[in-house]
């Protein structure tokens, strides 16, 4: 039988990702100021099962094995984020030294065996000092920012190369301020689209100085982008999917490249966005020199315009493959979403800087860890990523989410993404099967 093999480019860079507040643990330790993820999930009904961060993976005292697990896996590179927190307890003013102390520590310790760092600057867990002052609702947490960034690149710039500002500023945004499932819980669509703004305000401003201090680095922002498609092509399902691109895809990317925010979007708000001021708009579109995507599903948007009864065909998610998120298995969507950013956005580069799935994964009577589905949706999303390439889109490495099971947000520890299985009584780390497998594709630089 012939197997078509999907060979990847010599300089493609292989790599998985994690985030500070999901793995560290030592939520106060070593002067570490508390987060609001700290504050959210101490708070009861919060989180799964009353799961917390203040211990995960332990990553703080077991990094050099996280370190040497990385090296056996044969990643070339591995994206870690800094906590804010950790570094500038009350978020902007003194800089705690144990804290900058870790992740030098972290870089050296990669750079010995041959890793490049790829940090990302904030993944979620803003200093609670902060938020008490308004959060990403007040524009003074965009300027709090710019002066973390420029502690952190100081301190960090002579070595690592890599730097993505933000992760996922929509989820901070929408999920943090307006769906209220993530930390700091409000449900107020006008914070969201203030939350959106500065954030993005603050990456835009970072920028500048993150090149400043690291001469030949690389600058990047990660976007979580879904693909949105009708349930039908009826009138009202493809306006409701131009809506939801809107919210969840658009109203990042277009900021980004200079349009500005989407007019439709604007419109559909009714927000008159006061928060907008002058010169805004061309500090977030300050060039970058990659755009980071993390991408898992697409969604299938049905317009509540339509009752359920009276229209038989539309596509559901019903029958297909799905996560254990509830996330439908959609490489081709991977595909589709690389593309737009090429053919219509530009973006010069493209990494994925996140990408896997989570399963309820069993150890065996061996302590062994096989997990068939995850191994089979990274393959899948692998090849899609490879004929993005061979179309002429320029992505540049690949990020596995995660490189180790961890504290899955409002789900807790109840969800497993990683390559690797944590034991969360004992902190033992197992390579699944999935990790031995990718260990291979690095090597052969290919999937089949
Ligand atoms: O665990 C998260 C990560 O922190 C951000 N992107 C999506 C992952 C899976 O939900």
């Amino acid at each position: 039988m012939n197997k078509k093999i999907f060979q990847f480019p010599q300089d493609f860079v292989w790599g998985a990702a994690t985030a500070s507040y999901q793995i560290e643990g030592a939520w106060n330790q070593d002067g570490k100021g508390e987060s609001i993820w700290d504050r959210f999930s101490h708070t009861p009904g919060k989180i799964q099962n009353g799961d917390t961060g203040d211990i995960a993976c332990d990553h703080y005292h077991h990094w050099q094995e996280d370190l040497n697990a990385i090296k056996k896996l044969g990643l070339q590179a591995y994206r870690f984020s800094v906590a804010w927190p950790r570094v500038l307890p009350g978020g902007r003013g003194l800089a705690n030294e144990p804290g900058l102390d870790f992740y030098s520590r972290l870089v050296d310790g990669l750079l010995k065996l041959e890793i490049e760092p790829y940090i990302t600057l904030y993944h979620w867990d803003l200093p609670q000092n902060l938020q008490d002052e308004g959060g990403w609702v007040s524009r003074t947490t965009a300027d709090a920012f710019v002066e973390y960034a420029d502690l952190v690149s100081r301190a960090l710039g002579d070595r690592v190369k890599n730097w993505i500002t933000l992760n996922e500023p929509w989820v901070s945004a929408f999920l943090g301020y307006y769906i209220g499932h993530h930390a700091p819980g409000h449900t107020d669509l006008h914070e969201a689209l203030a939350a959106s703004h500065h954030l993005l305000l603050a990456h835009g401003q970072a920028v500048p100085i993150l090149r400043q201090n690291c001469p030949n680095a690389k600058v990047g922002i990660t976007l979580n982008l879904t693909p949105q498609v009708p349930a039908s092509p009826s009138v009202a399902d493809r306006i409701a999917t131009t809506s939801a691109d809107g919210y969840i895809n658009r109203f990042f990317l277009d900021p980004l490249v200079g349009r500005g925010y989407p007019q439709d979007m604007i419109n559909e708000t009714e927000d008159k966005m006061t928060f907008i001021q002058d010169g805004d708009l061309s500090i977030i579109s300050t060039p970058i020199d990659f755009l980071g995507v993390n991408y898992y599903t697409r969604g299938i948007v049905r317009s509540e315009k339509i009752s359920e009864a009276e229209n038989a065909p539309r596509t559901t998610i019903r029958g297909n493959e799905i996560t254990e998120m509830d996330w439908e298995v959609y490489p081709e969507g991977l595909y589709k979403t690389l593309g737009r950013l090429y053919f219509d956005y530009d973006f010069p580069a493209i990494y994925i800087t996140e990408n896997g799935a989570a399963f309820p994964d069993q150890v065996g009577a061996e302590g062994e860890v096989h997990d068939p589905a995850r191994l089979s949706y990274i393959q899948r999303h692998l090849q899609q990523t490879q004929r993005a390439i061979e179309a002429g889109v320029p992505v540049k490495g690949y990020f596995a989410w995660s490189l180790m099971d961890n504290f899955e947000w409002g789900f807790g520890y109840s969800k497993r993404f990683g390559l690797i299985h944590v034991d969360y009584q004992t902190q033992k780390r197992t390579f699944k099967s999935s990790a031995q497998w990718y260990e291979q594709v690095i090597k052969q630089n290919a999937v089949e």
